[in-house]
């Protein structure tokens, strides 16, 4: 039996912001996804850099629609979609907006800067951030020397901040990020394979550079409630109520790599990133 998500989980979520579940994916899972992963060149040939301040890129291949392949066994599990289903703040199906994999790669890998999703979201005019969670699993293990993911506690009941662009990512308002610090603790989410990270849109969070000898790879699931529009995106699976599986669907799905809808973020689709003028050529498949 799979892990289901208690109360007192809940409650801690709506606190701080963030719910860490050890153990949400068994090692087979992650081994599984994770030798699938490294091996797919549908995944490398869509895979995007984005660079950060310093000029180092981290690397993410981002899809909408879910299809058959092992990602979707995963992301449309009654684990992770049940999941997603108690911590938002509607009663209405779960849909899946889209799903990165992040591929964090050893002394190359680049930081994020400060930043909410919701910041990045508010520009595709969701109109509700309570209503839109991401849920990352870690593939390899993350911690401070790879550049895992940190967080502000409780940092989303600021609401939204300003975000502007700090090359050719989303940040938050420095002023209101060390404001926070200031009174919010700071944690590093350090993971093992097959933890989930699950947390509010509104969350401060950002990384560090992987500056280690080890990769850090994981794969981000990001949901929104039916009926919270997003009123400029013209990808559409944020409207399709996902089609559940079984948990145990992943580890009988074949394995073949990434046979999803195809809808592979373009960097000019996108709203925030188009801003930005990025002008490296997206693959399609
Ligand atoms: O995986 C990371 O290092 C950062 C990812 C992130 O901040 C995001 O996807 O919003």
């Amino acid at each position: 039996m799979t892990y289901r998500l208690s109360d007192a989980d809940v409650a801690a979520y709506h606190r701080d912001g963030y719910l860490i579940v050890p153990g949400f994916f068994s090692q087979p899972e992650v081994d599984k996804l994770y030798s699938i992963a490294t091996a797919d060149d549908v995944v490398a040939a869509n895979a995007t850099n984005v660079t950060d301040s310093s000029g180092k890129h981290s690397k993410l291949t981002l899809w909408f629609s879910p299809g058959e392949d092992v990602y979707s066994m995963m992301l449309r599990s009654e684990r992770m979609v049940e999941g997603a289903a108690r911590l938002m703040d509607s009663d209405a199906p779960v849909c899946h907006y889209h799903t990165k994999l992040m591929q964090k790669e050893p002394r190359v890998g680049g930081a994020w800067e400060w930043h909410q999703d919701y910041g990045y979201w508010y520009k595709n005019q969701f109109l509700f951030p309570d209503q839109l969670i991401s849920i990352m699993v870690a593939l390899t293990p993350a911690n401070r020397e790879n550049g895992c993911l940190q967080v502000v506690k409780g940092s989303h009941k600021m609401g939204r901040v300003n975000h502007g662009f700090s090359g050719e990512q989303v940040g938050a308002d420095g002023v209101m990020v060390e404001h926070a610090l200031k009174v919010l603790e700071h944690v590093y989410v350090e993971l093992e394979p097959g933890d989930a990270l699950f947390f509010h849109s509104n969350t401060l969070h950002r990384s560090e550079a992987n500056l280690s000898e080890k990769p850090r790879w994981s794969i981000i699931s990001c949901y929104n409630a039916l009926g919270n529009i997003a009123y400029n995106d013209k990808s559409t699976s944020w409207r399709e109520p996902v089609n559940v599986v079984p948990d145990e669907a992943l580890m009988a799905a074949g394995v073949g790599g990434a046979a999803t809808g195809g809808d592979f973020l373009r960097k000019e689709d996108d709203p925030a990133l188009k801003a930005t003028g990025w002008e490296q050529e997206v693959k399609t498949i």
